[in-house]
């Protein structure tokens, strides 16, 4: 049977709006192709853009061993981060909007100029970066226990959810992104630190491999888009009261607490 993309993202946009857990795709069809788990997520993202949302940028998940480990998939996604989804640094996250949210570091990238692959490549990604500063995304699975294969992540849009942005960033080239720090603290307690260097050897280099992805489809980083690199520590739940701070060296820090 030729899998209907519409059909599941009215599934998974039916576990949005109703704040439920959903039985994970590939549980209910013969075999889910990462194309079609590509498809079903473009097809998600038009939903969204046909309720006037627009797209504020782009994200890489799964690029730190971290994650890969904590969630038992290892290779790298890709998704897309609707204007709606985009916050500031201190906010409270409504958690009556989400199922069972968790909250991880990011390094985002803001871009000044489009980038296009095939062919993309690190120092082009530092040509078109206006800066780079830190966030905390709130991913929220719509499945089940948290719990995906690659291809069913793919579909739900990588678990995006809502990301918050800090205020201090740097220009490309004012630090080392392989050696700047991140620690990520839950209610005051460190729970992982890292390095850029996390993220595949470089967040910079997670970056042109996006620009790369999408060229293959047609499509292109547009200026003035964010993109998160990916988180370089494992997710934290984040429940009512509690409060995520992730401290990086150079791009400051960035606070979410969680609220009902
Ligand atoms: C998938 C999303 C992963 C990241 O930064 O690794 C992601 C998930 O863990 O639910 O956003
Ligand atoms: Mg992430």
């Amino acid at each position: 049977m030729p899998i209907d993309h519409v059909k599941w993202a009215e599934y998974l946009i039916a576990g949005v709006d109703e704040r439920r857990e959903l039985q994970a795709i590939t549980k209910q069809v013969d075999e889910l192709s990462i194309d079609d788990a590509y498809a079903i997520q473009a097809a998600l993202l038009e939903i969204q853009l046909g309720r006037g949302d627009k797209l504020a940028g782009a994200k890489l998940g799964l690029t730190s061993s971290a994650k890969q480990e904590q969630m038992g998939v290892s290779e790298p996604v890709y998704g897309w981060v609707p204007a709606s989804s985009v916050l500031a640094d201190g906010v409270s996250v409504e958690l009556t909007e989400l199922i069972h949210p968790r909250c991880e570091p990011e390094f985002v990238f803001i871009l000044g100029e489009s980038l296009a692959g095939p062919g993309v490549t690190v120092a082009d990604v530092f040509d078109a970066t206006d800066k780079i500063v830190g966030g905390i995304e709130v991913i929220d699975s719509r499945y089940e226990a948290f719990s995906f294969t690659l291809a069913d992540v793919i579909a739900d849009n990588t678990s995006a959810a809502r990301v918050a942005i800090g205020s201090e960033g740097i220009k490309p080239g004012e630090a080392d992104l392989t050696t700047l720090g991140c620690v990520f603290e839950v209610d005051g307690v460190v729970t992982g630190t890292a390095t850029g260097a996390a993220l595949l050897g470089d967040p910079a280099a997670c970056v042109a491999m996006l620009a790369n992805h999408l060229g293959k489809y047609g499509q292109q980083l547009e200026a003035g888009w964010l993109v998160m690199a990916g988180a370089a520590t494992d997710a934290r739940p984040l429940l009512d009261g509690t409060v995520a701070t992730a401290r990086y060296s150079h791009l400051g820090s960035v606070s979410i607490a969680g609220k009902t």
